[in-house]
Formats: C-alpha cells, structure tokens, sequence
C-alpha cells in the first residue's frame, strides 16, 4: 500500500481554471494530479508552481490521441506528426515532473484499420519507439494503454499491450491498464494486471460506467490484493469520465467535480487498508 500513490485525471474537471484542480485534489489526500496532454495549450511553468503551492505532484499525462496524432495512420506524415506530439508531450512531462504518458497508438474513436494487422503492428513499434528513446532521455516512461472495442480496434487487451511493450524493448515503455476497458475486454481484470507484472507501469480506475469506483459493478478488493501482490509501485489514477461515447467530449457534469474526486480517494484509501 505504502508504495501505491493515488491520483485523477483532471480531463474530467472541463470548463474550470487548472488551479481548482489541483487546489481540490490536494485538499482531499490525492497524492498527485493527471494532466491533459495538450503541451500548446498549458502553461507548464505555471502549472509547476501551483503544484509547489498546494504540495501535490505531477503523476503523469493523458495524451490526447486524435486522427491527426494517429500513430499507426498509413500516411507517414500523420504519423511522424503523431510522434511529434509525443514528444511535445515528453518536454511538458519533463518540465512538470510528471513520470509518465498514456500511449494508444490509433486515434481515439477510430475502430476500423488502414492496413493489415501485422503492417500496423510495426508501424506502433516504429512510432512507439522513436518516442521512447526520447522520453528515456528525458527521464519519462511510455505507458501502452489497452482501450476497449468502441474507441479502437489494435489494443484491446494487456497481452496486445504486453507483446507491443516486449517487441518495442525499452526500459521506460511499459503497459497500463484501465479498469473501465478492462471489464469490457478482459476475462478478468486481476489477471491482466498480473500479466503485465514488473512491466505494469500505470494504472486508471474508473467503475464499470466510468464513475466513481462504488457507483458501478466492478469489484475493485481483488484488483486491489493483485496490485499489492505484484508490488505494483506506481500511481493510480482516477479516471472517470461522463456516460457519452465520446471521452474527450468535454462535457461538464457536477458530480465529477467535488463529489466523485472525494468519494474515489476515500473508497480507495479504505479499500487498500482494509487488504493490507
Ligand atoms: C484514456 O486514458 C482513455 O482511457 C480513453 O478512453 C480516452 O479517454
Ligand atoms: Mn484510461
């Protein structure tokens, strides 16, 4: 437990100034803040000193994966143009002292390929790579994140993330799981985490309808006593998300803001004493 940190993703809290994000998050025990993987639109020097203001850290960032960052797209420019975004990502990462970048490869929604599966597959290698050995350099990890059916069709499960990370070979890329894909596509979400085992580098929690863990169906005790069996050593962080297809879409719902961030760290903190 002791090595677990907990933290949110603040794409949910749209429409609100970053430092009542971070303000809130502090306020209630979080141990970190996710950030949006927008590097053009953040002021990272700003959002620094908020972090030193309010003695929370940067966990890390939630790229944001749209048909212009498309890293296995069959046009070469659109991909080198994606691996550009990574590494505008990797520099923001850098500057706020966040450890980590979620990595999809497809753009988010994007559910049919361009190529056959195996050419694909390469191409997220290709991408994947040439962004990891920078943000090696800079001291961040990759982390390759599962998304479920409706949001794309190359990665859906921890062994599809697991062969990617293992044929990619970098130290500092690793999978992700999150437990609101997850209990769409896995057989059973404990054994995914264990699966990725040492390489297990990020986690999101979000209940089965992506609110607070709680408010949906999945039983979160035996993810928790599987994390804490593999010395699982990273963050968890929160990601909930309104009940719309589309999980960028930016809408702006009461309940995520104060209520959900509270009601998730609570849960957590009691769930993870009450295994430990
Ligand atoms: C990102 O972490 C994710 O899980 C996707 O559903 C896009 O938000
Ligand atoms: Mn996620």
């Amino acid at each position: 437990m002791a090595d677990i940190k907990f933290s949110y993703n603040t794409l949910v809290y749209a429409g609100e100034d970053i430092e009542q994000g971070i303000k809130r998050l502090a306020g209630f025990g979080y141990d970190g803040v996710e950030f949006v993987g927008e590097p053009e639109k953040t002021d990272a020097v700003r959002i620094k000193e908020l972090l030193s203001r309010y003695n929370i850290e940067a966990s890390s960032i939630c790229a944001i994966y749209t048909p212009e960052r498309d890293l296995v797209s069959s046009r070469p420019e659109i991909r080198k143009q994606a691996v550009d975004y990574l590494k505008q990502c990797v520099d923001f990462a850098e500057a706020i002292g966040a450890g980590g970048i979620s990595v999809t490869p497809t753009a988010c929604m994007k559910i049919y390929p361009e190529a056959d599966m195996a050419t694909e597959l390469k191409w997220a290698a290709q991408s994947i790579r040439e962004a990891g050995l920078y943000a090696g350099e800079h001291g961040v990890r990759l982390t390759v994140e599962p998304w479920n059916r409706y949001e794309n069709y190359l990665i859906n499960r921890m062994e599809q993330s697991l062969a990617l990370v293992t044929d990619i070979d970098l130290p500092n890329v690793g999978c992700m799981g999150d437990s609101y894909h997850m209990n769409i596509e896995e057989v059973d979400i404990a054994t995914a985490y264990r699966l990725a085992g040492d390489k297990l580098f990020h986690v999101h929690f979000a209940d089965s309808n992506r609110a607070a863990p709680g408010r949906g169906h999945i039983d979160f005790e035996p993810i928790a006593r599987t994390l804490v069996d593999i010395g699982y050593k990273g963050y968890i962080a929160m990601e909930l998300l309104p009940p719309f297809a589309d999980p960028f879409g930016g809408a702006r719902i009461e309940a995520f803001y104060d209520q959900y961030s509270k009601e998730s760290i609570d849960y957590l903190k009691k769930l993870f004493a009450s295994i430990s």
